[in-house]
C-alpha cells in the first residue's frame, strides 16, 4: 500500500522541478535560521530591518522571476510561490516586504519599463540595495482605485505629481516608488510613476499603532508638487490594467503563503494537542479536535493543489486574473480560519507571544484585506459567472 504523508497530501514535492524544490529548500533556509529569531521582538516592538531586503537579494529571493540579466533568477511562477509560503511561514510581514519588492515594484519596472528604467532599477532592488513600493490606494480610494485622486500634470521636459497614498507597505524606508497617477496628458487615464527617494515634495510618513502586521513597516506618500523627468514615466502600459498587471502576480504569491502561515499554525495544533492532556487523555485524541485537524489538512492540501495549477497556467502564459481571484480569495480566508481554530485549541495559551498563533492569526486579517477583499474578489468571481457587475 502506498503511504500517507499528513504534511503533503497530495505529493507537492513530487509535483516540483529539481530547482523549484532547491529554492523552496533555501527559502525555507534562510527564513527559519534568519527570519525565525527575530520575528516576536520585531512583531512586538513594530520594527522592520531594513537589513532583511540585503538578505533576501543576497539569497536571491527578490524578484525570482525576472531574468538574470537584470539582477533576478528567472524562475519559475511556481518557485516564486514556493518562496512566499517559506517566508510567511515566518511572518506575513515578511513575505509582504518580499512580494512588495518582487510582484509590485520590479515586476511593473520590468514589464512596463524602458531599457534604461530596467538596468538602473532591476540590479539593485533585486539585490536589496534598494527598497521598492506601490503605490496604487489612496485615502478615499481602496477597493476602487479608479477613484484616485492623484494627478501628473505634463510639465516642459516632465511631470509635477500631486496627491496622497495611504497604506503603502515599505514606504518609509523607500528607494524607489512606483506610483499610479491620473495623467492630463494621456486624457486622464491612469500612468505609472517612478519616484526616488530626496525628491523635493516627496514624503512618506509612518503609519504607527497597526495591530497586525507589525513586522512590516507601512506609510503614506504624499506628493506636493513632485517634479520629475519625462523619464519616470513607465512608457508601456496604460489604464488601470498596469497596476492591476502587477497585482495578478502579488495576489497568486500571497495564495502561496498564506498556506505557509496556515501550515506553522496547522502543525503547532497537532503538536499541542499530541502533548498536552486533559481529562487523562492527549487532547489530540478527541473527535472534535480531531475534525479541526482534519478540515485544516483538507483546506491546505486543496489550497495548494489549486494555487500549483494557477502557477503553472501562469508560468505557460494561459492564466486568467479570476483563477487568481478564486486562489487569493480562498486561500486567504482559509488560512485565516484555520489560524482562528489553531489559537481556539491553544487554550489560554493561544494568546501569547512564544506560541505565535495569535500573529499569524492578526496578520492574516490584513492578508484578507489588502490585494484585493475577501468580498471584492467575491465580486470579480461573480461577475465572470453571471455577466453582470455589481460593484456599483
Ligand atoms: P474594470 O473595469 O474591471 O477594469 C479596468 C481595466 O483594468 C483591466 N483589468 C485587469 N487587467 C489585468 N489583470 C486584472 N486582474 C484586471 N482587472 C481588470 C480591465 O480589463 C480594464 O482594462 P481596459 O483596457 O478595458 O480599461 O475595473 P473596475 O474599476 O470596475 O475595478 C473593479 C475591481 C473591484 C475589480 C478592482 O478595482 C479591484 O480589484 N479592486 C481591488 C483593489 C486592490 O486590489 N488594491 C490593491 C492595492 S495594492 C496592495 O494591497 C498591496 S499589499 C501588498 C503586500 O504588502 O503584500
Ligand atoms: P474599502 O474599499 O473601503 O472596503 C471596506 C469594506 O467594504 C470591505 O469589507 C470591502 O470588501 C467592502 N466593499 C468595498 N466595496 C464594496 C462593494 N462594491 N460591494 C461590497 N462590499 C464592498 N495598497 C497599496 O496600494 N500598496 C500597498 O503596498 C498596500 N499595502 C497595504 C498594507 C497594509 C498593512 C494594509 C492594511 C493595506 C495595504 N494596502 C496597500 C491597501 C489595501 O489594498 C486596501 O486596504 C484594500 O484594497 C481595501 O481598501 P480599503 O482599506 O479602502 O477598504
Amino acid at each position: 500500500l502506498n503511504r500517507f504523508d499528513w504534511e503533503d497530501p497530495f505529493r507537492l514535492d513530487a509535483q516540483l522541478t529539481e530547482e523549484e524544490r532547491m529554492l523552496r529548500d533555501a527559502a525555507r533556509a534562510y527564513a527559519q535560521e534568519k527570519l525565525q529569531p527575530r520575528v516576536t521582538a520585531a512583531y512586538r516592538d513594530e520594527s522592520t530591518d531594513p537589513e532583511i531586503f540585503r538578505e533576501m537579494g543576497e539569497m536571491g529571493l527578490l524578484g525570482v522571476t525576472v531574468p538574470e540579466e537584470y539582477g533576478g533568477i528567472g524562475a519559475s511562477y511556481v518557485a516564486y510561490g514556493l518562496v512566499a509560503r517559506e517566508v510567511e511561514r515566518v511572518d506575513s510581514g515578511y513575505r509582504s516586504m518580499m512580494s512588495v519588492q518582487s510582484s509590485l515594484v520590479m515586476y511593473p519596472i520590468y514589464a512596463y519599463g524602458s531599457e534604461e528604467q530596467r538596468k538602473k532599477y532591476l540590479p539593485k532592488l533585486a539585490s536589496g540595495e534598494w527598497i521598492g513600493c506601490f503605490g496604487l490606494t489612496e485615502p478615499d480610494a481602496g477597493s476602487d482605485p479608479a477613484g484616485m485622486k492623484t494627478v501628473a500634470k505634463k510639465t516642459a521636459n516632465g511631470y509635477v505629481l500631486n496627491g496622497a497614498k495611504m497604506w503603502i507597505s515599505n514606504s518609509p524606508i523607500a528607494d524607489v516608488f512606483v506610483v499610479w497617477a491620473k495623467s492630463e496628458e494621456h486624457g486622464g487615464k491612469i500612468r505609472g510613476f517612478v519616484l526616488e527617494k530626496g525628491m523635493k515634495g516627496l514624503s512618506a510618513p509612518k503609519i504607527a499603532g497597526k495591530l497586525s502586521l507589525r513586522a512590516s513597516i507601512t506609510g503614506e506618500i504624499v506628493m506636493k508638487d513632485v517634479e520629475v523627468g519625462d523619464d519616470a514615466l513607465l512608457p508601456h502600459v496604460e489604464g488601470l490594467k498596469g497596476p492591476f498587471g502587477c497585482l495578478n502576480r502579488a495576489r497568486y504569491g500571497i495564495s502561496w503563503g498564506v498556506l505557509g502561515a496556515a501550515e506553522f499554525c496547522m502543525h503547532a495544533a497537532r503538536q499541542y494537542g499530541l502533548d498536552r492532556k486533559q481529562f487523562n487523555k492527549p487532547l489530540a485524541q478527541t473527535q472534535i479536535y480531531q475534525l479541526k485537524l482534519a478540515n485544516m489538512m483538507t483546506d491546505i492540501a486543496l489550497g495548494t493543489q489549486a494555487s500549483l495549477q494557477v502557477g503553472r497556467l501562469m508560468d505557460n502564459a494561459n492564466a486568467a486574473p479570476e483563477m487568481i481571484s478564486i486562489v487569493k480569495r480562498n486561500n486567504c480566508g482559509k488560512a485565516l480560519e484555520i489560524a482562528r481554530h489553531s489559537r481556539d485549541m491553544h487554550g489560554g495559551n493561544g494568546i501569547q507571544e512564544d506560541y505565535q498563533i495569535m500573529r499569524h492569526m492578526v496578520n492574516l486579517e490584513t492578508v484578507n484585506t489588502y490585494e484585493g477583499t475577501h468580498d471584492v474578489h467575491a465580486l470579480i468571481l461573480g461577475r465572470a459567472i453571471t455577466g453582470l457587475q455589481a460593484f456599483f
